[in-house]
């Protein structure tokens, strides 16, 4: 019911802002401790064997933080996590009240001090994320959601905001912020087919450079710019938000992307997995997202719903 989804909602904030202050102190404990051992920073460790692929000792914290939490106040409630995953526990994803948590999402930017981190909360019922709470610790901001209900960035502001410089519906790609990420998998074949992506969306051919601008053909593809900014839900964050306009990215986890969908959703925001624009709801578990920046639900501008489409289009 909405009472309790209300409830859910209320809990993540309270565990999201209390995990945060853990994580500003993580960071302040690790800055120490590096210094103690002079740049040893030896609460850093990779994960399967990957240089690429990083987890603390601030990353378990959390993790442990919730987990107990949750197993404590829904004890039916069933929890996948990043860590415990990544430990070895066998976490299974039913259509039963499911927890879906990152404790820092954005934990190689956590480890170098660039604020783009998040801890990601997301209840999942029937497989579908209805509740999405994220909280970037760093620069206090707290994106939330309820299936239904609307996006909000810290409790009151509904989202997305507006921006006049360039409203909705967008026109085509060309007008486009877009956000992705190189992944964790830097495996040659993987990186190949992402980086002649981002070529295709940032060449504009029949230029050399410069001084040849002005009359040559323009592809319809090009996008304005492109950002990495080492969070998933940082990154859906954006696009909810309106900074961004679309968010592409292969091979994260859902994890990474639970919350995010439905702060996404909710404001108003196109989110394609790996099977296509046509499945609803999407399945978190694609590995293979595509966020296309939106105007409120309840606006029902069917022009923005066409351009985020044809935006889709373009790009799948
Ligand atoms: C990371 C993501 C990042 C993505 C990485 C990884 P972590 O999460 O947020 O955007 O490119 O593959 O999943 O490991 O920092 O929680």
């Amino acid at each position: 019911s909405n009472t309790e989804l209300e409830n859910y909602l209320a809990f993540s904030i309270k565990l999201a802002e209390e995990c945060g202050q853990v994580i500003r102190d993580g960071s302040k404990a690790r800055y120490h401790k590096s210094e103690e051992v002079k740049g040893n920073n030896n609460d850093v460790f990779e994960k399967y064997g990957n240089p690429t692929d990083l987890v603390t000792e601030t990353d378990r914290k959390v993790e442990e933080i919730v987990r107990d939490r949750i197993s404590k106040e829904f004890p039916s409630h069933k929890f996948i996590g990043e860590e415990t995953v990544a430990a070895g526990i066998k976490c299974e994803f039913t259509d039963d009240p499911t927890w879906i948590v990152d404790p820092i999402d954005g934990t190689t930017n956590f480890v170098q001090g660039f604020p783009f981190v998040a801890i990601s909360i997301a209840l999942a019922i029937n497989k579908e994320p209805v509740v999405g709470v994220i909280y970037n610790p760093f620069m206090n901001e707290l994106y939330t959601a309820i299936k239904g209900k609307g996006a909000y960035l810290n409790r009151t502001t509904r989202l997305p905001l507006s921006y006049p410089h360039n409203p909705l519906p967008l026109p085509n790609l060309s007008h486009c912020l877009v956000l992705t990420e190189m992944g964790s998998d830097r495996s040659p074949s993987v990186i190949d087919k992402k980086i002649r992506s981002i070529h295709n969306m940032v060449a504009q051919p029949g230029q050399s450079n410069r001084s040849s601008g002005g009359g040559s053909t323009k592809k319809a593809g090009l996008v304005r710019g492109i950002r990495c900014m080492g969070s998933a839900a940082v990154n859906l964050c954006f696009v909810a938000k309106g900074n961004a306009d679309i968010y592409w990215e292969i091979g994260c986890w859902e994890w990474d992307v639970a919350a995010g969908i439905v702060i996404c959703q909710e404001a108003g925001c196109i989110i394609v997995n790996a099977n296509g624009p046509d499945e609803s709801p999407v399945d978190i578990l694609g590995r293979k997202f595509l966020a296309v920046r939106g105007c409120s639900p309840s606006a029902g501008d069917t022009d923005a719903k066409q351009s985020q489409l044809r935006i889709v289009r373009e790009l799948w």
